[in-house]
């Protein structure tokens, strides 16, 4: 059966010489399935934007379509930038404080998402008016909650599968949004909704259950009728592509350059979207905690922090930019000797060869998110690390934030509570001198973990979750 996928990022992007995949796992999970089966993928054009509201891809198959929804600067504002970036995403992520519902954000949203779901219900009639099979319908994350609903409304019939890719957060913290109830409604029009890990399945079915009054029965939801399974189904990254970019001709002289560039020193890794869940202020709190506890690692070590910029214009994010300069600042300031700096601090984005050669040059990677639905970083860098110790290179070690849902995944990682200094310090100081048969077990016990999660996988197992909705 053909698929429906319906995201607010579009899974190709112009280039100099044409059109290519999106940088990102779920392009590079979800193309391939597409092009298998065939269909579309409906996605958003933003106000800037002036790419082609239809075009089929890949150029020589055309194997499906690209349909984009655009937006004019008003509405994208007060949907993108906020519903989803001022409300829902830091209610997610429990951090309530940053959640600034508003009337028009939820206006805006309501309208933007019967548009999306207009434009997929519009390729499902064209299928069956040209006596196709009716597709189904993959929605992705927290954009689109009340997408299911419409195309239901139009479809009685759908298969709905939704994602949602962030936390779903507990009953009591989620009711707090005035529009809790209706963007339940929304996503419990579909048939199977999936999240990263059975924590946050159990917390979306609370709150069907504590919000609606919604029948729940193990996985089931019944409401109105009508029953939606929420599942766990974790996802990876693209296992190959990583170990690829690690194996690269290049890849080991380019790590080796970067450990030169910073001294010799050991390196401790941050790598992330410059955003406030990802806990970058409390990290760098921590290392200067830890270069309190620990005079003698001065010189020897330092924090290289990559930010890449993220969300610019919504105040909290530029608020955040302006700490972290001036955090990066006070710690150098205070400890910086000679040619040694504390602190590397990169605000700025990478290309995934170079992301793979940082990995490979860090003896650890401290990934110390508030909240965070999955964390890909930590697998990126357990997949590097663990391919380059096994042809003769360095293992590196992972200190994880167990607020994470990596953390339910990754055995081989120290865990750690992300707003606890002095536990991080200690911690770090720990894995930093980490035996290296210790190392090597760790990774190539994460290894695992991570091969099992890969990102095709994710998107296989979901989907025959989904097929194989109303065959029992
Ligand atoms: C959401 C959820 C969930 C970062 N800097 C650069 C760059 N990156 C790439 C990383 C990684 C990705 O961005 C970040 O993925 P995360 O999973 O860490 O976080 P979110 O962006 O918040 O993703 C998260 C995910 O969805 C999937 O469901 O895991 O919990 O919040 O792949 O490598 N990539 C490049 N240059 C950079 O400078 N090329």
């Amino acid at each position: 059966m053909s698929l429906v996928l319906v995201a607010n990022r579009a899974p190709i992007r112009p280039t100099p010489d044409g059109w290519a995949p999106s940088l990102g796992g779920l392009a590079s999970a979800l193309l391939p399935v597409l092009e298998d089966r065939g269909g579309a993928w409906v996605a958003m054009r933003g106000p800037d934007e002036e790419t082609p509201l239809t075009q089929t891809y890949p150029p020589e198959t055309a194997a499906f379509t690209v349909r984009r929804v655009p937006l004019e600067e008003p509405e994208f504002e007060a949907f993108y930038q906020g519903m989803a970036n001022r409300v829902l995403w830091p209610l997610s992520h429990y951090l309530v404080e940053h959640v600034e519902p508003d009337r028009s954000f939820r206006d805006a949203y309501r309208a933007v998402n019967r548009r999306f779901a207009h434009a997929a219900l519009d390729v499902a009639r064209t299928d069956l008016a040209a006596g196709r099979e009716q597709p189904t319908f993959w929605v992705q994350d927290y954009h689109m909650m009340l997408v299911p609903e419409t195309i239901r409304a139009g479809l009685p019939d759908a298969r709905i599968g939704f994602f949602w890719h962030v936390p779903w957060p507990a009953s009591e913290v989620f009711r707090i949004l005035p529009s809790a109830r209706d963007l339940l409604r929304g996503m419990l029009a579909s048939d199977l909704v999936g999240f990263h890990t059975e924590g946050y399945a159990e917390n979306f079915r609370e709150s069907a259950r504590d919000l609606l009054g919604a029948k729940v029965e193990g996985e089931t939801i019944t409401f109105e009728g009508h029953r939606c399974r929420a599942e766990s189904h974790p996802i990876g990254i693209d296992v190959e592509r990583f170990e690829g970019l690690a194996m690269a001709p290049g890849a080991a002289e380019m790590a080796a350059e970067i450990r030169e560039d910073l001294g010799g020193v050991q390196i401790v890794l941050g790598v992330d979207r410059l955003d406030y869940t990802k806990g970058l202020l409390l990290r760098m709190e921590a290392f200067e905690r830890f270069l309190e506890l620990y005079p003698e690692r001065h010189g020897e070590v330092s924090l290289v922090q990559i930010a890449t910029p993220s969300r610019t214009g919504v105040p909290a994010y530029d608020q955040l930019k302006r700490e972290m300069d001036e955090a990066s600042g006070r710690i150098n300031g205070r400890y910086a000797k000679g040619a040694w700096a504390p602190v590397r601090y990169r605000y700025q984005s990478f290309d995934q060869a170079e992301l793979a050669a940082y990995y490979q040059a860090a003896d650890v990677a401290f990934v110390t998110p508030l909240r965070d639905g999955m964390n890909l970083v930590a697998h990126e860098f357990a997949a590097v690390s663990a391919v380059c110790a096994e042809r003769g290179g360095r293992p590196g070690a992972l200190v994880l934030s167990e607020l994470t849902g990596a953390a339910d995944y990754l055995d081989g990682a120290f865990l750690v509570n992300p707003y606890d200094a002095d536990g991080l310090a200690r911690t770090l100081d720990t894995a930093l001198d980490l035996p290296e048969t210790e190392r090597r077990a760790r990774l190539s016990q994460m290894r695992e973990a991570v091969r099992d999660l890969d990102v095709h996988v994710w998107a296989q197992r979901f989907l025959e979750s989904l097929d194989a909705e109303g065959e029992d």
